[in-house]
């Protein structure tokens, strides 16, 4: 069965961006679950950032399960990457990212690398990020294993990283590497721009998607651009995907509205 989910952004310097809720976690847990929603994914500023116990009280309270924990504050609050061509940073970004899989482990999470991969810099050499990708990629997938969960690569537009912007890429990227513990995230927005034909990509890489970004073709919440929803709803339910659609989108016009709309795109595509 295919869940739903809404994304929580706990971090005030990333309140501009695509979260359906960036305010109170308690508020936003209650609206969630009002609505119908089977759970939340989190954006923490780091792995203390919340306490567990109290977090496990809501997830009881509101029942709702946690979808899934982003990393992307190691890279917005403190400019961290797995491909910074400085070995410290990398080696603090790893720390902050096992840190984060921890985190999500004691939620049942598993955790999401997606701006933490960074980019080649200008003039900077493109195997050498990839190797460090695949490196970082390897080690933290079996931290997340040996824990019992997944971890997520995500594969982001050209305008987010150089490395990978495609889930057949993504997929040539972990076989080739031999990268066994890590799956794919389908970012329906991200797809949008990188991919020639979405529903075909989720086709083709359908046994490595573990986790799908939910927004319309401008980032607004499911209905309110012109991806072809109803094809994408198809292609995941051909490859028999079993996980969260978690909204990653613009809380346009405001967050109760696009939680709102997004349950009801999810209710069209995937309950019937
Ligand atoms: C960023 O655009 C994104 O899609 C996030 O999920 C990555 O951290
Ligand atoms: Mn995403």
């Amino acid at each position: 069965m295919i869940k739903s989910s809404a994304t929580i952004a706990l971090v005030p310097a990333i309140k501009s961006g695509p979260w359906i809720y960036w305010d109170d976690l308690e508020q936003s847990m209650a609206h969630a679950s009002f609505l119908g929603f089977d759970a939340v994914e989190l954006f923490t500023a780091s792995a203390d950032a919340l306490d567990t116990t109290a977090t496990k009280l809501l997830i009881d309270k509101y029942q709702l399960q946690i979808a899934a924990v982003g990393t992307g504050a190691g890279k917005v609050m403190h400019g961290l990457t797995l491909t910074d061509p400085d070995v410290a940073v990398r080696k603090k970004a790893i720390v902050f990212i096992e840190n984060m899989i921890s985190f999500g482990a004691s939620l049942n999470a598993p955790a999401i690398i997606g701006s933490m991969q960074g980019s080649v810099s200008v003039g900077g050499d493109r195997e050498k990020s990839l190797e460090w990708l695949a490196a970082g990629l390897n080690y933290l997938g079996k931290h997340a294993a040996s824990l019992g969960v997944k971890l997520i690569y995500e594969p982001l537009n050209r305008n987010e990283t150089n490395l990978i912007n495609t889930l057949s890429d993504g997929v040539l990227f972990l076989k080739k590497n031999q990268i066994n513990h890590v799956g794919l995230l389908a970012d329906l927005f991200h797809m949008n721009m990188e991919e020639a034909d979405m529903p075909a990509s989720i086709r083709a890489c359908g046994d490595f998607i573990v986790h799908v970004h939910f927004a319309d073709s401008n980032r607004r919440p499911v209905g309110n651009g012109h991806t072809n929803f109803k094809e994408v709803a198809k292609a995941l339910q051909e490859i028999n995907y079993q996980g969260y659609v978690s909204a990653e989108a613009f809380p346009w016009p405001n967050s109760q509205e696009a939680a709102a709309q997004t349950i009801q795109s999810f209710k069209q595509l995937f309950k019937n």
